[in-house]
């Protein structure tokens, strides 16, 4: 039996593990990324481990999120991962330089290649053929020490594109497709492979536009073949010596399967809040528009922007419409300043923003009470922009631009040709603002401001655990939701102290002072608990409140495995029904607790205060019952280590 593309780079990256899915394996990392947000804990971690210098091929750490200097913070945090960065091997992309996703795809993304991101959308390098893999800051720091990564070996599902997409449709249709099909849960525990004639008729951005919102899917990550698109890419940013061939083999085995016929496909549109919430434009109808956004890693390439200068080129943006547009890198923005895109755009009346993540992560342009935004970022969890009354709607660029000008919601098929944009023959290159490390780490000073807080670090697993439930929330809960960010929230990404009063604020705004007032306790959730960012601040921050446990219905691949990293017990409700069980400040139990994960048997819940038992489940490799019973990642690191002295 043949290997699909998945197979074939876990295969020649396995560490450990058999590859039959379900299974935990672990593999070799060749890249990481990080950015800021995540970023200054991730280093914080690699400084903890102690290993001098880093063990990958590669590591850049990118500066894109914070990029908004209201105060001494966000700047300290910049020099620190600057410092860090030149002392310990990593190469430093200058905030200015570009959204990290879009960066690596331009300049460092290797067909073939793992690479490991202290950010959910890292599956953007799918788009060039890697096995690009999101996750908590301290697995990218064991990374980058060189020790491998660790994760269930996932099922594949077969993506098969046929046709070719029409006029004024563009990738944000497939991939809002998708999600339409297989919902915000529909990815868990899957790599989502693409394949089918249709593969053949996508640029390598715009494969990368399905791959970077794969991760709305739930999915482990997604991945195109590298084919002579994928050589054509890294010819014109020359690197063409990077490329190497890449398909799965003609008799290869996938657990799943579905056919997009794009040639079927319309504008589509993820209405409020969840990006599977996905109707056609043209059903949701002409809707008045506030504000429009243009870019984010999803759909910031140079492709997409000249088919958005394409379209403002000669027209006058709406006066009730604020158009904001980001291109998402400096190559992109120099490009379009050069050939006159930029000045299209401005004489449109858009408001040009830095090269960065920018509103995409409520860093700046929040819509004003009860806006209507047209967005074409990834997420459109409620309040994530900023304004929690803001109705964002997630739409391709092109219905974003034409919708700019008409000042309501409008379907691009009704303007008439499409511009056609190809792919320049030869991108701008100019790496000046990626800083290479220095050759050694001996004599460089790593800065730290003041604003750089100690992390909370757990104990081991105590032989019983009991504390009060502290909140019940509802399905599809978001890590912007445990721990929100935006531009007044990210600059203390590195203070969790200062974090921890804002910790599930927007389920509940007394958690804080309740969980304080308990001494920590339990977090009941629902289905799909801690989906979308990567942020292990929203496992960290509730160590910090004292939560021991999450008990809910299921779990998000990267929140569940930041909570064990943090040696905090993902438990799920044997019976999903038994979540109707408990309410919020009930006390509840969990005798010999520790016994039970070092030995095995089932875990039973008692709620004192209903003076009833409740079966739960936890699905744990050997290595992570080890971890939470260390009381974490950290501190299991630092086991095995004495172990080997
Ligand atoms: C996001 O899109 O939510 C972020 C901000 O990029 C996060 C990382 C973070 O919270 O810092 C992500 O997707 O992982
Ligand atoms: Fe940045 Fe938004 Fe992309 Fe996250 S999703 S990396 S905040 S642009």
């Amino acid at each position: 039996m043949g290997l699909n593309i998945a197979q074939k780079i876990i295969e020649k990256h396995l560490v450990s593990g058999k590859m039959l899915a379900g299974e935990d394996i672990s593999i070799k990392i060749d890249q990481t990324l990080t950015q800021d947000s995540t970023g200054t804990m991730a280093y914080l971690q690699f400084e903890a481990i102690g290993i001098p210098r880093v063990k990958t091929e590669k590591s850049v750490a990118y500066i894109d999120h914070n990029t908004l200097q209201t105060g001494f913070e966000n700047a300290d945090d910049h020099k620190y991962i600057q410092t860090v960065a030149k002392k310990h091997g990593i190469f430093f992309s200058r905030p200015g330089n570009g959204i990290c996703h879009q960066v690596h795809l331009e300049r460092f993304g290797i067909p073939g290649k793992t690479l490991l991101g202290s950010d959910s959308h890292t599956p953007t390098g799918g788009g060039i053929g890697m096995l690009a893999i999101g996750a908590g800051g301290l697995d990218v720091a064991v990374a980058m020490g060189g020790g491998a990564y660790h994760l269930t070996m996932p099922k594949v599902k077969r993506v098969n594109l046929t046709g070719s997409l029409k006029p004024w449709v563009s990738a944000k249709d497939i991939i809002l497709e998708v999600l339409r099909l297989m919902s915000v849960k529909g990815g868990v525990g899957y790599v989502i492979e693409y394949a089918g004639e249709g593969v053949r008729t996508l640029s390598v951005p715009e494969r990368a536009t399905i791959t970077n919102m794969g991760a709305e899917l739930g999915a482990t990550t997604s991945v195109f073949p590298s084919d002579e698109i994928t050589k054509e890419f890294l010819k014109a940013q020359k690197r063409e010596s990077d490329w190497t061939a890449l398909f799965a083999d003609a008799d290869a085995a996938y657990d799943e399967e579905i056919t997009i016929d794009l040639s079927g496909l319309t504008p589509l549109v993820a209405k409020p809040h969840m990006p599977d919430n996905v109707d056609t434009v043209e059903n949701t109808g002409k809707i008045k528009v506030d504000q429009v956004f243009i870019g984010s890693c999803t759909n910031s390439s140079y492709q997409d922007m000249m088919t958005v200068a394409a379209v403002l080129k000669g027209k006058s943006v709406h006066p009730d419409v604020s158009l904001v547009i980001g291109p998402g890198s400096k190559q992109v923005l120099n490009m379009l300043a050069l050939n006159g895109a930029l000045a299209d755009m401005i004489d449109a009346g858009a408001r040009i923003l830095e090269s960065a993540c920018g509103p995409c992560i409520g860093m700046g342009q929040s819509p004003r009470t009860d806006a209507v935004s047209l967005r074409t970022n990834n997420r459109n969890f409620e309040g994530r922009s900023g304004t929690t009354s803001a109705q964002i709607y997630i739409v391709s660029p092109e219905t974003a631009a034409i919708s700019a000008i008409a000042g309501v919601l409008t379907d691009p098929r009704t303007l008439g040709e499409a511009p056609v944009i190809a792919l320049p023959k030869e991108f701008l290159i100019n790496d000046n603002m990626v800083d290479a490390p220095a050759d050694s780490h001996a004599g460089v000073e790593v800065v730290r401001g003041p604003n750089i807080k100690p992390f909370p670090v757990n104990v081991p697993l105590a032989p019983d655990v009991s504390g009060t439930a502290l909140i019940k929330v509802g399905d599809n809960i978001t890590t912007d939701h445990i721990m929100p960010s935006n531009a007044k929230l990210l600059p203390y990404r590195s203070n969790i102290p200062f974090l921890s009063e804002f910790c599930l604020v927007p389920c509940d705004p007394q958690f804080p002072a309740r969980a304080k007032e308990h001494g920590g306790g339990f977090i009941i959730g629902g289905a799909n608990y801690g989906q979308g960012s990567s942020r292990e601040h929203a496992a960290l921050v509730p160590l910090y409140l004292g939560v021991k446990a999450v008990i809910a219905k299921s779990f998000a691949r990267i929140h569940m495995a930041n909570l064990i990293n943090s040696g905090i017990l993902p438990l799920t409700f044997t019976n999903e029904s038994d979540y109707d069980a408990i309410d919020t400040g009930d006390a509840l139990a969990l005798d010999d607790i520790r016994q039970t994960i070092e030995n095995g048997g089932e875990i039973i819940l008692s709620n004192r205060t209903k003076g009833t038992s409740l079966p739960l489940s936890i699905t744990l490799s050997a290595r992570q019952r080890e971890m939470i019973l260390a009381g974490g990642l950290l501190n299991y690191t630092k086991l095995q280590s004495e172990g080997k002295e």
